[in-house]
C-alpha cells in the first residue's frame, strides 16, 4: 500500500512509521504524499480512534531530504512547503483524534516541528531534537515559528531556532517541548500503550478538546468561553457522555465507543 511508511491499524490505533532509515527518515516528495494519505485514512476511518506516529531505525525524522533540494529536477522550496509540510501539520492539528508522536531517535528540522505539532509527544531517553534549519541557511518551517514560542516561550524558542543546538529528550521534556521521556528499553511498549489508552477514551470529546486548544491562543477569553459552551453542548449529546456518567454512577469501567 505504501513504500516509504509502514501502516497498520490495531486496537483502534493507526500506526504510521516513517520508513527510510538509511537517510534518517528524511522526507522526499513521495514520502510526504504517503504521510498525507495516511493522515487522510486516519480522518476517514471510523475504527481509528488514535494515531501513533514514529520512525524506523535510529532516527525519528531528519526533516527535508537534502538530496531532493539539490536535484535540478526537484521541487522548489515553496512547493515542498505548500504541497508537503504545510498540509501535513495542518492535517495533524485538524484531525479530531489524538495523535501520539513517539520520537525514537533524532528529530531534526521539519521532523522536529512535525513532532511538536502532535498532541502528545514522547521520546526515548536517547532521542534528541534540533531545529537544524539555521545551520543550512533556512528559517524554521512546518509551523515551528508558531508552535515553539507557544510551547516554551519566546526566549527559548529563539535560542533553539537561531543556534540549532541539539538538545536531549530530557531537556525537551523539562522545557515543555514534549510530554514525557521513557527509558529506551520500554519506550516502544509505553508509548504505544499511551495511544491504545487514548483509543479507548471518548474520541469525540477528545477531538473537540483539540478543536478548543487549537483556538486557545487566538481567541480572547470570552470567545473561548463561548466556544467551550458550544463544544460542551455537543459533547453532552454523545453516546460516550451518557456512558461515562452511567458507568460512574454504577461504579463500573465505562465502555466508550467513540460515538
Ligand atoms: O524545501 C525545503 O528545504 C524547505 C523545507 C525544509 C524542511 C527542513 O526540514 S530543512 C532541515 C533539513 N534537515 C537538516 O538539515 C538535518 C540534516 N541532518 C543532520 O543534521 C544530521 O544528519 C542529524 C543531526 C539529523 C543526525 O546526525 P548524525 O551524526 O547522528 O547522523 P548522520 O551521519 O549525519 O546521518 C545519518 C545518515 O542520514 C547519513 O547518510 P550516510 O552518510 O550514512 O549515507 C546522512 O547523510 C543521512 N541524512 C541525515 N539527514 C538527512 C540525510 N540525508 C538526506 N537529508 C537529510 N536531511
Amino acid at each position: 500500500m505504501f513504500e516509504y511508511i509502514l501502516w497498520s491499524v490495531e486496537n483502534g490505533v493507526a500506526r504510521i512509521t516513517l520508513n527510510r532509515p538509511s537517510v534518517f527518515n528524511s522526507m522526499h516528495h513521495a514520502m510526504r504524499q504517503e504521510v498525507l494519505a495516511a493522515l487522510d485514512l486516519c480522518r476517514n476511518g471510523d475504527a481509528i480512534r488514535a494515531v501513533y506516529l514514529t520512525g524506523a531505525g535510529r532516527a525519528f525524522c531528519a526533516g527535508q531530504d537534502l538530496q531532493e533540494v539539490v536535484d535540478p529536477n526537484g521541487p522548489a522550496l515553496h512547493d515542498i512547503l505548500a504541497s508537503g509540510y504545510n498540509p501535513m501539520v495542518r492535517a495533524i492539528r485538524n484531525l479530531e483524534k489524538p495523535i501520539v508522536c513517539a520520537v525514537n531517535g533524532v528529530a531534526a528540522g521539519a521532523g522536529a516541528n512535525i513532532a511538536f505539532a502532535c498532541d502528545i509527544t514522547v521520546a526515548a531517553a536517547s532521542a534528541s531534537f534540533t531545529q537544524a534549519f539555521s545551520k543550512i541557511g533556512l528559517i524554521p518551517d512546518s509551523g515551528g515559528t508558531w508552535t515553539l514560542p507557544r510551547l516554551v516561550g519566546l526566549q527559548r524558542a529563539t535560542a533553539l531556532m537561531m543556534l540549532s543546538d541539539k538538545i536531549s529528550a530530557e531537556e525537551a521534556a523539562s522545557m515543555g517541548l514534549i510530554w514525557k521521556v521513557f527509558p529506551d528499553d520500554t519506550f516502544a511498549q509505553e508509548s504505544l500503550r499511551l495511544a491504545e489508552t487514548l483509543a479507548q477514551m471518548p474520541t469525540r470529546a477528545l477531538g473537540m478538546t483539540k478543536r478548543a486548544l487549537n483556538r486557545a491562543f487566538s481567541n480572547d477569553f470570552n470567545a473561548q468561553l463561548a466556544l467551550e459552551d458550544d463544544l460542551q453542548t455537543q459533547a453532552g449529546q454523545t453516546y460516550d457522555y451518557q456512558e461515562g456518567v452511567a458507568a460512574f454512577l454504577e461504579k463500573r469501567k465505562p465502555a466508550f465507543r467513540g460515538e
